[in-house]
């Protein structure tokens, strides 16, 4: 059928990439969809998240202007969904451990698009067993830091909780949580980074140096702020804006290895279609940044900030004295 293969319709696969550059066997990067919204309590319709980023993403450009490359030369392979089973959020993410685990064992680089956020835990989980010096950068308004949400303690709520049981976790956006959580937080001296908008700042590296050598991101969406990234289960004002997260991923990207990545709780009934095309773009850029992080061009003129907009600000809490 190759020889037909430029004639049919490439519709499912992430960037809209045909053969050779979609085929399994020979691309480093996997998509996994995970269409799962089994403990979303607010606005439910996450399950929709994964196929509106992939139909969203055959409108990106495969040619990146800050890297000046197409970026899909390693190749990127789009898999069927996992069928979700609502038994549990526990059960479920014995499924995605499985899954994960395996593309793993071919040396994939994953880019599981979620779906709710409970199901980071099976991805983190079969990540933290191949790679050693290994931590997690969620970026998040929650910190999903509750040990039991629900009835449950793998639902979206106690995602974060269960992953710091597993390796550390460094957590960046935050700006909303509990009085449980923030007890929890004090009593083992973590440092979440805290959005506040009219204090000074920390930069980029106090983000880096907190992590280890081997890097998984879990992008919960509603770190966002809702202006660009209506479409959330869980909205929440203040949020980071679109160039203040690149900022972070490319710095991140250039003193780590970023291993692989999820992006979680986009729920496309929510906002409009520009934030299935954001997720997606997104998705394209944090897989540029960790196959071609540092190769950077010199010949654009690149806008840059008004230096008099404020910084974004972030502080920790366990730092202040
Ligand atoms: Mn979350």
């Amino acid at each position: 059928m190759s020889h037909i293969s430029h004639l049919l319709s490439q519709s499912g696969n992430f960037a809209g990439l045909p053969p050779p550059y979609s085929d399994y066997q020979s691309s480093r990067v996997a998509v996994l969809p995970v269409p799962y919204d089994g403990t979303t309590e607010w606005h439910s319709g996450t399950r929709n998240g994964p196929r509106a980023i992939i139909e969203a993403s055959y409108y990106l450009e495969w040619y990146d202007i800050e890297l000046g490359k197409e970026l899909h030369s390693m190749g990127i392979h789009t898999l069927p969904g996992i069928e979700p089973v609502m038994a549990s959020p526990e059960a479920m993410n014995e499924r995605v451990y499985s899954a994960v685990k395996s593309l793993l064992d071919d040396d994939k680089f994953i880019v599981m698009l979620g779906g709710e956020h409970s199901i980071s835990y099976g991805s983190i989980k079969a990540y933290s067993q191949k790679y050693p010096d290994f931590s997690v950068l969620q970026l998040d308004a929650h910190t999903d830091l509750r040990d039991q949400y629900l009835g449950t303690r793998f639902g979206h709520g106690c995602v974060m909780r269960r992953a710091l049981e597993i390796c550390p976790v460094t957590q960046v956006g935050i700006r909303s949580m509990s009085l449980e959580e923030q007890e929890f937080i004090e009593s083992n001296r973590l440092s979440p980074f805290i959005v506040e908008h009219d204090s000074v700042g920390l930069s980029y590296s106090d983000i880096v140096d907190s992590l280890s050598n081997n890097v998984y991101v879990t992008i919960d969406l509603d770190v966002l702020d809702p202006s660009i990234m209506a479409a959330v289960g869980t909205p929440e004002p203040g949020g980071m804006g679109w160039s203040d997260v690149l900022s972070l991923l490319r710095a991140v990207a250039g003193k780590r290895k970023i291993v692989g990545f999820d992006l979680v709780e986009l729920c496309p009934d929510q906002g409009p279609a520009s934030c299935c095309f954001t997720a997606a773009k997104l998705a394209y850029k944090l897989i540029g940044y960790s196959f071609f992080a540092g190769e950077r061009p010199v010949n654009h003129q690149v806008i840059t900030q008004d230096a008099k907009v404020p910084p974004l600000i972030i502080n920790t809490p366990n730092q202040r004295d």
